[in-house]
């Protein structure tokens, strides 16, 4: 019998979708290096942390940059990046998003957020949905990056709760794996083929019944009944 106590969100991808303004970002910084990248390469940026995204984008282009020279780089990025975000409102919390949200309070269910993103929390502010989580864990954080699950351990204990009674809303392939690593039940949120891994898969959160959801939960992780 699952006992959820809690449910962790990831930010971007799952309750906003900030991924297309980290794009126009990196895709500038990247272009005056003389690097260009599609929106499909980008796709591996997600769930990743910014450190870790320049480095990917310098060898897609097999350009060397030294170390020290590397966070002006990332410090120009943000910048750019919170350009876009501070134009954002609650019109660009993803649909059925704020809905789930209303539902777990009332239920008395825990929210946490769990974010690779050192800018989660202002974004939940300029969204207007800062109040309705009990913890925020962001990138500034934690020392490992998804799929690591000490974003998700983070959450789940500052929350006072187990792993097992945690539900992970996640759109990223790491992501899902950093819930699964953390005994967390992970729902991705997106397509099937890149998020297959997790307990359930969900294409975004329009229509979604809690209670059915659960149910769904409890069916996958019930013993195989002869
Ligand atoms: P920042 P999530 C992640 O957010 C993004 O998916 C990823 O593309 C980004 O590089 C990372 O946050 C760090 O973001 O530059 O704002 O610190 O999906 O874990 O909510
Ligand atoms: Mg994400």
């Amino acid at each position: 019998m699952l006992n959820i106590k809690a449910c962790i969100f990831d930010l971007d991808g799952v309750i906003v979708d900030t991924a297309k303004y980290h794009f126009v970002a990196w895709r500038r910084l990247a272009n005056e290096l003389g690097i260009d990248f599609t929106e499909k390469e980008n796709e591996k940026l997600k769930g990743v942390s910014r450190a870790e995204s320049l480095n990917l984008i310098l060898e897609w282009g097999g350009v060397k940059i030294e170390n020290e020279k590397r966070e002006q780089l990332t410090d120009r990025k943000n910048e750019w990046y919170l350009e876009h975000i501070q134009k954002m409102n609650e019109e660009e919390i993803l649909p059925g998003v704020k809905l789930l949200l209303d539902v777990l309070k009332e239920k008395g269910i825990k929210i946490g957020l769990g974010s690779a993103s050192k800018n989660a929390p202002m974004i939940l502010k300029q969204v207007g949905l800062f109040d309705y989580f009990e913890t925020i864990v962001d990138g500034g954080q934690v020392t490992n990056s998804k799929p690591h699950p000490e974003v998700f351990l983070k959450g789940a204990s500052y929350l006072g709760v187990l792993p097992a009674q945690c539900i992970v809303f996640e759109d990223a392939e790491k992501g899902v794996d950093a819930a699964l690593g953390g005994g967390m039940l992970a729902v991705g949120v997106g397509e099937e083929e890149v998020l297959g891994h997790a307990h359930y898969v969900i294409p975004d959160f329009k229509n979604l019944d809690y209670d059915v959801l659960l149910e769904i939960l409890e069916e996958k992780m019930s013993p195989i009944k002869n």
